[in-house]
Formats: structure tokens, sequence, C-alpha cells
């Protein structure tokens, strides 16, 4: 115990020199796992992910469909608002801006701003450059398997820091979704659930933009 104590500060002492622990934050060797309300259930018959609002037309992928789109790998340092920090972890999806590229969402010019639409009426908000970066995910897998229940299966957004990524804003790890349902593409900014009970808009891990 004092062992693996001794390990975790170690660890932390090696991320902090290396410029990777925002203020306020310690490192975590576990994954909690944070959410208001319940886990929802997936049954992959009705589950679909949409896209609508900015676009030139409306997109809908089934489950079938969407393991189909091209993938990506992404290895991050994801911050918690609630103070802990974990480094190096593993996702695999899909990134934003490949469907954007590959022309299966086409945007109009009024999107600026983009609304993580999950299960249960959950909310996240992010303005587009953000959701574009390579530090973005729809992710359905992390460290090599499927996501858990409790942690978004079958898809959630992630974000994160990738390490000597400087020029990628880095916002806390609620500003992605789990149990993702869907993207809307926005002209302005409109608050998520939790910006709307008092979490920061911006939520930059370096600047500390902990609460609005
Ligand atoms: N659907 C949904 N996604 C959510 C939340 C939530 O309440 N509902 N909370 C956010 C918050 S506050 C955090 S800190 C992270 C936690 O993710 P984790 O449980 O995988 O650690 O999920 C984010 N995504
Ligand atoms: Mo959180």
């Amino acid at each position: 115990m004092f062992d693996s104590f001794f390990r975790r500060k170690d660890h932390e002492e090696r991320v902090r020199q290396e410029g990777r622990l925002p203020p306020g934050q310690a490192l975590t060797q576990k994954f909690p796992v944070l959410h208001y309300g319940q886990v929802p259930p997936f049954n992959p018959a009705t589950w679909d992910f949409r896209v609508w609002g900015e676009v030139e037309k409306p997109g809908r992928w089934t489950w079938d469909e969407f393991n189909q789109l091209p993938r990506a790998s992404l290895k991050m340092d994801i911050h918690c608002v609630t103070r802990w920090s974990k480094f190096d972890t593993l996702w695999e999806g899909v990134l934003v801006r490949t469907l954007l590229e590959q022309g299966a969402i086409k945007l109009l010019p009024e999107a600026k701003f983009v609304m993580q639409h999950a299960e249960y009426g959950f909310t996240v908000n992010l303005p587009l450059e953000v959701i574009l970066q390579e530090n973005f995910l729809l992710a359905t897998h992390y460290d090599g398997q499927p996501l858990t229940p409790d942690h978004g299966y079958p898809l959630r957004g992630v974000v994160g820091a990738i390490p000597n990524r400087d020029d990628l804003s880095t916002p806390y790890f609620w500003k992605g979704a789990k149990w993702l349902r869907g993207l809307e593409f926005m002209p302005r900014d409109r608050r998520g659930f939790w910006e709307q009970a008092g979490y920061h808009n911006h939520a930059d891990v370096w600047k500390e933009e902990r609460f609005g």
C-alpha cells in the first residue's frame, strides 16, 4: 500500500517535471466514474448516431454503420475538474475531422459550435474548432477494450491533452459526453448540462477554468 503510494508520487513528480500536470491536479491510477443519473441500456438494433443543425444534410448511422467508419487511436492525458488526472490513456474511435474530410458530414459556413447530445437529454457544448482537433474523439474503446457501461458504452466523446501539442486547446474531461447519440452543429453557443449548473463554459485545464 505504501509502496503504491510512493509509486504514484514518483509518477506524479515525473509528469509534473514534463509539464503535463495542470495546476491544482493530482495523478490517479484508477479510473473514477462520474456522471449525473443512471447508466442507460444499449440496444444495437435501435441505437443510432445523428448529426443535425448547420449541416447540408442531417446524417444518421446505425451501430453497424458507425463501426464501419474510418478509425483512429489516440493517447492522451485526461484531466477531471474534480482534480484527478490520468496519463497516457489509450482511446480508439472516430475523429470528427475525418468525417468532414471524407464528406460524411458537410458543414454549412454558419456552424461555429457543437452540442454533444447523450442519452436522457444530457448535453455538453464545445466550439467547433475544438471538436475538430485531434484530441477530441468519438470513442468506442478504452485501453484496447470496448468502453464499459459506466464509462459510456457504446460511444462517448473524449477530450484530453496530447503531450507536446501546445497548439491544441485542452478542456477538462467533462467536455466529453458518455452514451453519446448525436452532434448538433450550431451557429451560436449554448450551454450544456454542467455548464448550466455552474461549470466553466471554456474549461481550459491550464487556465484552471473550473467554474463559471
Ligand atoms: N452522459 C453524461 N456524460 C458525462 C457526464 C454526465 O453526467 N452524463 N458527466 C461528465 C463529467 S462531469 C465527467 S468528469 C466525465 C467522467 O467520465 P468518467 O466517468 O468516464 O470518468 O464524464 C462527463 N460526461
Ligand atoms: Mo466531472
